[in-house]
């Protein structure tokens, strides 16, 4: 019974000093001229707006994977492995963009939150290569395809389409990391990695030449590549340029599938 009276008193004095507390500060208020007090709940309340809409405006990480280069690449081929861990429909040229969100196939068997992937495929025949500007806002990263073994012959080719990809607006101002992949390394024919990546960078340096003396007006989004003066590596673009292998006959795909978590975080 003692302990009671004693937590009452104790409480009783507690609302006192907080009474007390309640009086200076309200003392003090009246004392602060009413301009400054309206300015100070103005920018108290500004400050709550604020900080309870930063959640609604922050973007919601893209989870869109871009596969792009010349038809016969191995593209759609890549895209089914991906997904099924199979391939079908190679072979013939495809007409229309394949597009899927899933989880990578190799990832079925993790356990834990694992965040889908957007998965786009866009042809390589020229009059299609438009539709990549429709899917390049939302994309996190860029797999450029090469087939590495009819590649000395599309030397040239492969590298124009890729300048065309390096020098896009979207491309450059995003920064959307570009994964150079040499395909189907399976067979012993087949171009190393390094050896495509200086063919393309040599021919890039070429068309870097070469283009900047064409009339401005037939190019559209070129930002110049490189430094000026310096011999072109992709070391020197803005954007993360790196080259990997595949084989997507084999299922030999553990590469991308590495660029493509890098990007797409679960
Ligand atoms: N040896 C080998 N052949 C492959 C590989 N990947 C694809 N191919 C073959 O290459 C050809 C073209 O493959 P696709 O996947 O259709 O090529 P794509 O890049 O989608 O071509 P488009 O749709 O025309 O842009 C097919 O005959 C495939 O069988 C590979 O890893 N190794
Ligand atoms: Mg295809």
């Amino acid at each position: 019974m003692e302990g009671m009276e004693q937590w009452k008193v104790q409480v009783e004095n507690w609302t006192n000093q907080l009474n007390q507390l309640l009086g200076q500060l309200l003392e003090q208020v009246h004392q602060v001229p009413p301009a400054q007090l309206y300015v100070a709940i103005a920018v108290l309340v500004f400050t709550v707006v604020v900080l309870l809409s930063i959640p609604l405006f922050k973007r919601k990480k893209s989870n869109t994977i871009v596969l792009t280069g010349l038809s016969g690449g191995g593209k759609t081929v890549l895209f089914y492995q991906l997904r099924d861990g199979s391939y079908h429909q190679g072979t013939v040229t495809s007409m229309e963009p394949n597009e899927g969100t899933f989880i990578l196939r190799s990832e079925t068997t993790k356990k834990g939150k694992i965040k889908p992937v957007h998965l786009v495929d866009v042809p390589g025949h020229s009059r299609l290569r438009p539709k990549l500007e429709e899917f390049l806002p939302q994309a996190a990263g860029l797999v450029f395809v090469v087939d590495a073994l009819d590649f000395l012959p599309n030397c040239r080719a492969v590298s124009e389409y890729l300048y065309d990809v390096l020098t896009n607006a979207y491309v450059v101002k995003k920064k959307i990391p570009v994964l150079i992949l040499c395909n189907k390394t399976e067979k012993v024919t087949a171009h190393t990695k390094d050896f495509i990546r200086k063919q393309m960078e040599k021919e890039i340096d070429k068309l870097r030449q070469s283009r900047s003396v064409v009339s401005a007006a037939d190019i559209t989004n070129d930002f110049t590549l490189g430094v000026p003066g310096a011999a072109f590596t992709f070391s020197q673009c803005q954007n993360r340029v790196t080259v990997a292998e595949a084989s997507g006959l084999t299922g030999d795909i553990s590469q991308v599938e590495e660029f493509i978590r890098e990007h797409v975080k679960p």
